[in-house]
């Protein structure tokens, strides 16, 4: 296990020794894997003599080595944990290390490994070191061939990064495959697959008429869940040459699904390895989330391919270089091939529920770290999603040409380089002329920044006069934060409904109705001049920055907005402001001892959406869904989150009573029998369709029981026949319908981590012992990520009121689970931990019990640095 010491940002010092050329030869069999490489290795410029070469190296057992032809006996080097140590390494050399691993053991799944027998490889981000000796850090880039041995009939496929260049047969029943990468690349980008698989293939042709194979390989018997993956890539690279004029470069583009990933798939050079989650789906097995997650993740995956492997991170301080930028590009291409409106309402959702959670907690972390401990850690929501959120303050600051020309540049200056942030935000500011230097505190500093809008109108001189006023709470080991720059995207809205058009006080004309202003100082005021009358203002449109927006709006104002706003974010903004006051004090009311209600305007704009017929219903649906319980408790303190849930359900219900013949009827005009589909239109009738279901689950009666079985039985997609298991799982228990769905889909396991994940957040008394049960179950294995995921996971973090059940037994399962996983898979694990990250939260009663979990996990004797760090953080 690496060692307890922090890596430091501003330690970095190039690398004392480059490698040109990497030549693999894998020797795979059923008990071991036997690796040679030859490296060509020299001394970097102005790096003296007397330096020492040290690679990487962990959990490997060294077989031979040897310097330009001679084999090096242990007095030359020194191996030791994590390092091999050739002290009088000469100039230049090629060095031959020959390593034995044992994959079948690997439960790691990083390094090379198995799952179903077949060979897999993950190195990102220090995988490549449980490979073989090398310099496995990603401002080392080298050119490499890669030969796989291996028997003909039980690994007939054999795969690897590039082009494919010979293959032969062998002795003894093998045979052999050599591929060349023609792109010099970082380690973390190495792959090989190897196993019984079977392939679906298509092209694509480039606007320069080259010709791509696109394969998808994947284990027999599942070839025809794999069409939308092929059409997801297909879109994806047309998506890319117009919109960034990047074309793909190999002949031939792979991704390879396993069922045992610690992630969601990886970008490996040429070679891309997918979760099985992300690549196999058809309507009967897949829900229409599952396949707008396969778009998004093929084309994340692909765009990588420029935004990560052909311009990589100089060190991995500099992750969201790569990773924000291609969550934005991923989020871009799904707005330009769906509803756009949708896509931003749901990733800014997502964002408030995770990452500002993050940002509030003790692991909060700016989107370039300065310092860890462990690196898998650092894969977050913030490097991510607030990663991406920066990069989309670009394009909204210069305009989509002027973002376009800063890519330009960057991929002028850079390509084949490993670089910064800072060389990207440079790209930015040079290609548009433009100072971004106070941009560069959306690097360093942690923490949602709080922006306090207030207004005047002057009816006698016509003006209105918006100040804004920005801070950001401290964070570790960040008491103080300097101003951020930002784009805050606003517009005015008469009391007719109409936008109006913006003209700032010492402007000629007035321009556009949507204006985005550049916030830069602590306070600002902008006087906006002839606004006839007093508007209703729609702030920070289309969420033009990652913030936190404090405005005091009536509930009139909030039905308005609901009703009128032109931006499609803020419209359900409004909704989601209106829902989120209400259930903070409806929480404080039933702490109070009070009775819990929503009043009659919050049912009166619910009853409005449910009869507008000029509403997109994706985006119905959207504004109908009430704020989720863990985004709830970040808005409150001491929370208790079995009263929260109360609350919540409590709410629900009204609704569903109240609006109970409004709901029957959308449900029933949206349930009208048309065949599936898989559309736009359709998948937005099917949202909707089933949050109509949803509330009407809320009430206890006969006919909604029979309409909950009848929707399970006749569906023709998962879609459907999940919402209507979903909700007969938390109303009643559904066990006739859980025990048929068990029958028919327990070869499939991906529909099974389904019928786990649903019985892992039922909200029905018992969740947990339930899903100890189900620990037991023939489909669960505490080494696929997958199923831990989907029940071990899903009820610590996804089922609030169980997790904090009073008597601490979901905290105390939740330790039990990541100390036995520590063991097995320490990323896994880490992740798990997380489940303990917002504990000072809650009550004094359940923080004292989620503390002494923490210190019993903190105590296990030899834990991985992976948890280690993230509960020790914790603990503050
Ligand atoms: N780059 C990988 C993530 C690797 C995670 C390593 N712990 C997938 C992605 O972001 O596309
Ligand atoms: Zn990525």
């Amino acid at each position: 296990m690496s060692s307890r010491q922090a890596i430091r940002r501003l330690d970095y010092t190039p690398p004392s020794y480059l490698i040109d050329r990497v030549d693999l030869t894998f020797e795979l069999s059923d008990t071991h894997a036997k690796v040679i490489s030859r490296l060509i290795i020299k001394r970097n410029k102005g790096v003296s003599s007397d330096t020492p070469l040290v690679l990487h190296g962990e959990e490997l057992t060294l077989e031979g080595i040897k310097l330009d032809g001679a084999p090096l006996t242990s007095a030359h080097y020194v191996v030791d944990e994590t390092s091999l140590t050739i002290a009088n390494m000469p100039d230049d050399g090629i060095l031959e290390i020959v390593t034995r691993l044992l994959p079948a053991e690997n439960t790691s799944l990083m390094g090379l490994y198995q799952s179903n027998g077949n060979f897999f490889t993950q190195c990102e981000a220090e995988g490549f070191r449980k490979i073989t000796y090398y310099l496995d850090r990603p401002d080392v880039m080298a050119k490499f061939t890669t030969t796989i041995i291996a028997d003909k009939t039980k690994f007939p496929v054999l795969l690897s990064n590039g082009n494919r260049v010979g293959s032969g047969t062998m002795d003894k029943n093998r045979h052999w495959v050599k591929w060349v990468d023609p792109f010099k690349k970082p380690a973390y980008l190495f792959a090989l697959v190897a196993g019984k698989l079977v392939v679906l293939a298509g092209t694509h042709t480039t606007p320069s008429k080259r010709n791509i194979n696109i394969e998808i390989y994947v284990e027999p018997g599942n070839l025809d869940k794999c069409h939308h993956a092929l059409a997801a890539a297909q879109k994806a690279m047309a998506w890319d040459e117009e919109r960034f004029g990047l074309e793909y470069d190999l002949d031939t583009y792979m991704i390879v699904a396993v069922s045992d990933f610690n992630m969601g798939a990886m970008e490996n050079k040429g070679l891309n390895i997918f979760n099985t989650k992300f690549v196999l789906a058809k309507p009967d097995t897949a829900t229409d989330v599952d396949f707008d997650g396969i778009d998004s993740v093929v084309a994340h995956e692909y765009f990588h391919n420029w935004t990560g492997n052909r311009v990589t991170c100089r060190d991995w301080f500099q992750l969201s270089l790569k990773e924000g930028l291609t969550v934005y590009r991923d989020q871009e291409f799904s707005s330009d091939i769906g509803s756009r409106a949708v896509q931003r309402i749901s990733n800014v959702r997502a964002l408030r529920e995770t990452q500002f959670a993050e940002d509030a907690g003790p692991q909060a972390h700016p989107i370039r770290p300065d310092e860890y401990l462990e690196i898998n850690n650092f894969y977050t929501w913030t490097i991510y999603e607030k990663g991406s959120e920066v990069v989309r303050m670009y394009a909204t600051l210069l305009g989509i040409d002027g973002f376009r020309a800063g890519m330009e540049l960057y991929f002028k200056r850079h390509d084949g380089q490993a670089v910064t942030c800072d060389d990207f935000r440079a790209a930015m500011a040079d290609a548009n002329g433009v100072d971004l230097s106070q941009f560069e505190r959306w690097y360093s500093q942690a923490g949602t920044p709080v922006l306090r809008a207030s207004a005047q109108y002057n009816e006698a001189a016509h003006t209105y006069t918006l100040t804004i006023t920005q801070s950001c709470a401290p964070t570790p080991g960040q008491a103080e934060k300097l101003p951020f720059h930002l784009p805050f995207a606003i517009g005015l809205i008469d009391r007719r409904g109409h936008d109006l058009p913006l003209q700032l006080l010492g402007e000629s004309v007035a321009g556009d109705t949507t204006r985005v202003l550049d916030i830069r100082d602590t306070t600002q005021t902008f006087t906006f001049i002839n606004v006839p009358c007093p508007p209703v203002p729609s702030l920070l449109r289309d969420f033009s920055a990652p913030v936190v927006l404090e405005y005091d709006y009536s509930d009139d104002e909030l039905v308005f907005l609901m009703a009128n706003d032109s931006d499609a974010f803020a419209r359900w903004e409004a909704a989601n402001t209106f829902a989120l006051q209400l259930l903070k004090n409806q929480y404080a009311a039933a702490g109070r001892g009070e009775k819990v209600a929503a009043p009659a305007a919050f049912i009166a704009a619910y009853k409005k959406l449910l009869s507008s017929d000029k509403l997109d219903p994706a985006l119905v649906a959207l504004m109908l869904e009430l704020p989720r319980e863990n985004y709830l408790l970040e808005q409150l303190s001491d929370v208790d989150p079995v009263r929260l849930f109360e609350v919540c359900r409590s709410i629900k219900h009204q609704i569903a009573r109240e609006l109970r013949q409004e709901l029957l009827a959308v449900y029933q005009h949206l349930n009208d029998g048309t065949p599936y589909a898989y559309d736009g239109e359709q998948v937005a009738r099917r949202s909707l369709k089933n949050i109509c279901l949803d509330y009407l689950a809320e009430l206890d009666e006969p006919m909604i029981a029979q309409l909950l079985a009848k929707q399970y039985q006749r569906a023709d997609n998962m879609t459907d026949r999940l919402a209507a298991l979903k909700a007969l799982v938390n109303r009643d228990g559904g066990e006739a319908q859980l025990a048929d769905f068990a029958a028919q889909w327990q070869s499939d396991a991906l529909v099974m981590d389904k019928w786990f994940a649903l019985q892992a957040t039922s909200r029905r008394p018992g969740a947990l012992s339930r899903v100890q049960q189900l620990l037991e179950h023939p489909g669960f294995s505490i080494k696929n990520p997958n199923k831990v995921r989907s029940l071990i996971t899903a009820f610590c973090l996804a089922n609030p009121p169980h997790f904090h059940a009073a008597d601490g037994y979901g905290y105390a399962f939740a330790a039990d689970h990541i100390i036995e996983l520590d063991k097995i898979n320490p990323q896994i694990a880490a992740r798990l931990a997380s489940a303990f990250n917002r504990w000072t939260k809650v009550d004094a009663g359940r923080r004292e019990l989620m503390q002494q979990e923490l210190e019993r996990i903190r105590g296990t004797e030899g834990l991985s640095s992976d948890t280690f760090e993230i509960v020790t953080k914790a603990l503050g």
